[in-house]
């Protein structure tokens, strides 16, 4: 490691700090992140695992990062993304987290990235509200609440972009889904 690389991480520390004393002392910066209802997946018996969902906008001008999501509901809530491997729908584990570029809506929704709950305490019943939180790179920590729906009324969508829905055309795949191991 070079002494120039440690000046830029040590002059990044320094601005994330600033940036933090910014977000407390104006509380408008910490809401440009928009985030659309959070979604669970109702459990049917006793599934030992299920989803969550929901959206978010970057409506500043920073870029902000989720880098995970914390949740007392499950063993282990990890950020899974899917894909189409030999024609069945896989998903796996997401490194690094999930960007959000200034402007930009990301989509935790079926057939794509969503909040993966493993290992569940209890059964997730429709109408009930259950929450997580989401653990942002600039922004930190947000707890959000939301409620179990059966999963034909799940329906993700940005508020303020419906332009991004129509890149999801492709996701209503009827490719079969692999759970986990539990253990
Ligand atoms: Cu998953």
């Amino acid at each position: 490691m070079n002494g120039d690389f440690m000046l830029s991480l040590n002059l990044q520390r320094i601005f994330a700090a600033g940036f933090v004393c910014l977000v407390m002392l104006s509380p408008a910066l910490a809401s440009d992140l928009k985030i659309g209802a959070l979604q669970f997946r109702a459990t049917i018996g006793s599934m030992p695992s299920s989803a969550a969902y929901l959206s978010i906008t970057n409506h500043g001008t920073m870029p902000d990062r989720l880098l995970d999501v914390e949740s007392s509901l499950a063993r282990k809530t990890e950020l899974h993304t899917m894909a189409v491997t030999n024609g069945v729908m896989k998903m796996r584990q997401i490194d690094g987290g999930i960007d959000i570029p200034a402007g930009a809506t990301i989509q935790l929704a079926p057939g794509g990235f969503h909040v993966m709950l493993i290992g569940l305490k209890a059964p997730l019943t429709v109408d009930e509200n259950y929450d997580v939180t989401l653990v942002f790179e600039t922004a930190g920590k947000v707890k959000v609440t939301g409620l179990a729906k059966r999963p034909a009324d799940l329906k993700i969508s940005a508020p303020h972009s419906p332009e991004a829905q129509s890149h999801g055309t492709h996701s209503s795949s009827t490719g079969s889904m692999e759970m986990p191991k539990t253990n």
